[in-house]
């Protein structure tokens, strides 16, 4: 993209709205605007972030078997009034009614309408295990909406569903997907905490939260350091046993929140460490407690009507673009991590006009072919250099006419700093 003709708004001042360093430098880099309290468009840089995050995340469900759909944001609140959930969710529910009176709301989650959907064409125990998600936008009528896209009221989540026969099944179903969501957070540069979690209104007696360190984070944890050693991506896992294997290795002496912190095992702990941190996913298992009020049964084995166990799995998709900044940027700006930068690359024209920088500049551009971003706006240098590094593309390429002349351009990290001239090959080469 041409940043001469693309909507995003970077400002110099910051914004005295935003308490912290994520959502100033979201609105400072021009990647979303509010519309309305706790609800943002997403303007074409923060939707590229978004959508690669998405991916990964995607790509993680897959590879555990879950099934991708897409279940709509609207729902009849007879679904909730089945589940017993319509009254007892209380005023963060958007509740809403059409034309014909018909009460309906703005989707805080799905777990009634994947069971609605389930018991509607699943009717034996040979179609077990499934598990499937979808990504799409929820509504909670939070009270103080807040920290940007962090605690809004319409965020992106996605949300997988588990249906097994039993507990045993259900308890792989539930490690496929912790697993599943340990290697996107290490995709995503990021350290994970999974804590055991308290299972609040979604129900249930096994839960985990899943905890990115970060100083401005909601929550206290306190944690053993070998959370920040270990490598989900390596190895594979397929069997059950490979599963049970890997869940020996990750169970760790100690993770818990303030509410738990329990000061006996704490002191067993030997790589104490102890932090805040913001919750990016939260796992539960929930056994019948949707399935048996409304009425989804299989048929067994031996033709007995049997009610699914049932897992609802989360990851707050809006929330990790505010946690990823909060882990990666420095005074100038943000810093993205390589797989989920808006572009891998900008390019940086310093005389627009000038016949050399400009067809440098265009025989660059054209070789990324849409994978960068180039600045031809007719700005000062000093402006340029600014908004390159809020913005926090991983690789500047700086054309400038005298490195032009040469054939030569400046590349510098986004991450460090380190700058190198080079020619372009070698340039391109470097950023890979
Ligand atoms: C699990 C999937 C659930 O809703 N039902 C379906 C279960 N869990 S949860 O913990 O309530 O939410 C899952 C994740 O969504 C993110 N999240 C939010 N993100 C931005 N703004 C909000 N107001 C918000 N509320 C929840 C969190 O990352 C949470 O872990």
């Amino acid at each position: 993209m041409r940043l001469s003709h693309t909507l995003a708004p970077t400002l110099k001042e910051t914004p005295a709205e935003a308490q912290i360093v994520s959502h100033r430098l979201m609105l400072r880099a021009g990647l979303v605007r509010q519309t309305a309290a706790g609800i943002y468009a997403w303007l074409p840089l923060g939707w590229r972030v978004l959508q690669n995050i998405a991916r990964i995340v995607r790509e993680e469900q897959d590879a555990v078997g879950a099934q991708e759909m897409l279940m709509p944001t609207i729902q009849p609140a007879e679904l909730w009034r089945q589940s017993g959930r319509y009254d007892a969710y209380g005023p963060e529910m958007l509740r809403i009614s059409d034309r014909h009176d018909r009460d309906i709301l703005y989707g805080p989650t799905n777990e009634e309408m994947i069971t609605d959907i389930f018991r509607q064409s699943v009717k034996s125990y040979r179609e077990l295990p499934q598990m499937l998600y979808h990504i799409q936008w929820k509504f909670r009528d939070e009270v103080r909406p807040r920290f940007g896209v962090m605690r809004g009221r319409e965020f992106l989540m996605k949300d997988a569903y588990s249906f097994d026969l039993d507990y045993a099944g259900a308890v792989v179903s539930y490690r496929k997907m912790m697993l599943a969501y340990m290697r996107t957070f290490q995709r995503l540069g990021l350290k994970a905490i999974p804590m055991e979690a308290e299972s609040g209104p979604i129900g249930g007696n096994l839960s985990h939260e899943f905890i990115i360190l970060a100083p401005t984070g909601e929550s206290q944890v306190w944690y053993d350091a070998v959370f920040e050693e270990m490598d989900f991506a390596a190895g594979r896992i397929e069997t059950d046993a490979e599963l049970e294997q890997f869940f020996a290795q990750m169970t760790t002496p100690y993770a818990a929140t303030d509410e738990k912190h329990d000061a006996a095992t704490w002191a067993q702990v030997t790589n104490q460490r102890e932090g805040r941190g913001i919750e990016v996913g939260h796992i539960f298992y929930f056994g019948t407690k949707y399935s048996t009020p409304m009425g989804l049964t299989i048929a067994g084995r031996d033709g007995a009507p049997i009610a699914p166990h049932m897992g609802s799995y989360g990851i707050g998709v809006s929330r990790l673009v505010g946690a990823l900044i909060e882990a990666n940027h420095d005074d100038a700006g943000i810093i993205w991590p390589d797989p989920v930068a808006p572009f891998r690359a900008v390019i940086l024209n310093l005389k627009p006009g000038d016949p050399a920088c400009d067809r440098m500049c265009e025989d660059l551009y054209a070789r990324f072919r849409g994978g960068a971003l180039y600045d031809d706006r007719e700005e000062r240098a000093g402006v340029k250099f600014a908004d390159a590094d809020l913005m926090g593309h991983p690789w500047q390429i700086v054309v400038g006419p005298r490195g032009a002349a040469g054939g030569r351009v400046e590349l510098k990290r986004r991450a460090g700093g380190e700058r190198q001239e080079l020619d372009i090959d070698a340039a391109l080469a470097k950023i890979g």
